[in-house]
């Protein structure tokens, strides 16, 4: 009698270990891109990153893998400059800016040799949902011409949280819309090691970087050249007063704004 329990007692610890085997293999994958078109999945959600016809491997189709697949996944950008392409306006990652609506990393091989860059009008990445870091790339040239829409490169929202390590965002521009390199509302926004420059917020707050609300910590970084102009205020960043915000071992240089505030 007490053998035959042991036996099941270790049925039983042999089921819970294959169910966690199982889980990790099933639920998170990592994606090797290995192409820099800008085309979206053929199939999302099978697990496979494949375009059509060539079956390689995009960054547009890895993310649209991601979106469709539960637990955190991962994205291997290699080095040299993928082009953001198509109208802004969808929330799907179809075209336009990159939507991220779940959990996802996305390692780059460093911010002078993993590009990511807009063509054309429109924002670079849109965090839609989740938790994701950034690692080791850049974010350029996102340009919102169309007036009132905030975060040229980056538009977070959605209350999750976004990490941004050893991460260059430059050369991004907004019209009336906050945030020309970055928009954040709600969630928690942690920038280390990384370059926050040249970015732009033509008559609206926060050149570089605009929180509205929601956690903000800003490591090792630094945020120059940025502009918010005609009436903006915080031409390198701009915080509204509720927000959760600290700044550590930090440059805020060379900022300037029509408003008030040049740097902070
Ligand atoms: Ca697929
Ligand atoms: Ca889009």
């Amino acid at each position: 009698m007490k053998n035959k329990m042991w036996k099941h007692s270790l049925i039983y610890l042999g089921l819970l270990f294959s169910y966690g085997l199982f889980n990790s293999t099933t639920f998170s994958k990592t994606f090797s891109v290995n192409s820099f078109e800008d085309i979206d999945d053929e199939t999302p959600g099978d697990g496979d990153c494949a375009i059509a016809d060539t079956g390689d491997c995009t960054l547009r189709a890895a993310v649209s893998e991601a979106n469709a697949l539960e637990g955190p996944d991962t994205i291997i950008l290699q080095e040299g400059t993928y082009p953001i392409t198509g109208a802004m306006g969808d929330d799907i990652n179809q075209e336009g800016d990159i939507d991220i609506s779940s959990d996802l990393t996305i390692q780059g091989e460093g911010a002078r040799k993993t590009i990511l860059s807009r063509q054309g009008d429109g924002r670079v990445l849109h965090l839609v949902n989740g938790k994701v870091s950034l690692l080791d790339l850049t974010i350029s040239n996102g340009n919102l011409a169309s007036m009132g829409l905030h975060g040229a490169g980056i538009y977070f929202e959605g209350g999750g949280e976004l990490k941004l390590a050893y991460v260059t965002v430059t050369n991004n521009e907004s019209q009336e819309g906050n945030g020309g390199g970055i928009y954040s509302e709600g969630g928690s926004l942690v920038i280390e090691n990384s370059t926050i420059s040249k970015n732009k917020a033509n008559k609206a707050h926060g050149g570089g970087i605009y929180i509205l609300q929601g956690d903000f910590q800003l490591n090792g970084s630094t945020v120059s050249e940025n502009q918010a102009t005609g009436g903006g205020s915080g031409g390198g960043i701009y915080a509204v007063p509720s927000a959760n915000s600290t700044i550590n071992y930090s440059t805020i240089i060379l900022n300037r704004s029509g408003g008030q505030g040049g740097g902070v």
